[in-house]
């Protein structure tokens, strides 16, 4: 791995999804850290094709599945299960459904299988200052208490990063991963998420739809 980087990979309408990650993939091959699928692959792909998708991944990269999964703790488990006998080795929730019922129960799952839960501590769109930046510190909490991986924290508001940076200390985990997203074509620059103490930066679109993806990547991370 030479950057702090997860690939988000949306195929755009009108490509082939398969076709479209596999060649990004080929063309980044070991740069990034990690890549994440998320629905706009899984549903026009299905779990046998996100499968053959990671299975092109670098062994050692991060394959996160953002589900964003928000539901009971069964469901939720149901479907995180298609994602990790996939191949994929992270999964996204959402925090508000709260650990009884809910994320104890996903948790439990994905610790049973060998693999990490990622909460999202808030998000990139402006409208999630209203709602999700209010409960930053209990959701901090409460993925420490049920052992989370990392946190989604906005690289469009890094004081929120920070926050959750601050909050991490006070926890049994304080090494717990903070990934990023909102680079690039949601305006924030390369590097600002990890200056704000962010471990890996989310981008999709400013590579994934440049002409030249390997460029693109080398470009913006080439050095911080
Ligand atoms: P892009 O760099 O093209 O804006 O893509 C960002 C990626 O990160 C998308 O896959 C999106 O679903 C995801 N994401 C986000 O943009 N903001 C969040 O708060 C959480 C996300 O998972």
């Amino acid at each position: 791995m030479r950057y702090p980087v997860i690939i988000a990979l949306d195929p755009p309408r009108g490509e082939d999804p398969v076709r479209w990650s596999i060649r990004i993939i080929d063309l980044l091959h070991g740069g990034p850290a990690g890549y994440k699928i998320g629905l706009p692959l899984l549903i026009r792909a299905g779990p046998k094709v996100a499968g053959d998708i990671a299975s092109v991944m670098p062994a050692d990269a991060i394959k996160v599945a953002d589900l964003k999964l928000a539901d009971i703790g069964p469901i939720m488990v149901l479907t995180a299960s298609t994602a990790i006998e996939a191949g994929y080795t992270h999964v996204i929730a959402h925090p508000f459904m709260g650990v009884e019922g809910g994320l104890g129960e996903l948790s439990d799952y994905l610790r049973s299988v060998g693999a990490e839960l990622i909460l999202l501590a808030s998000m990139s769109n402006p409208g999630a200052a209203r709602y999700f930046d209010q409960f930053i510190d209990e959701f901090v909490m409460m993925g420490a208490r049920i052992g989370a991986w990392g946190y989604v924290a906005p690289a469009t508001r890094p004081h929120i990063i920070r926050r959750v940076k601050e909050v991490l200390k006070k926890t049994p985990k304080p090494a717990a991963k903070i990934v990023s997203p909102g680079i690039g074509a949601q305006g924030q620059r390369p590097w600002a998420a990890i200056k704000a103490g962010a471990d890996y930066e989310i981008v999709g679109r400013a590579i994934t739809r440049a002409d030249n993806p390997a460029e693109a990547l080398e470009r913006l991370y080439g050095r911080p």
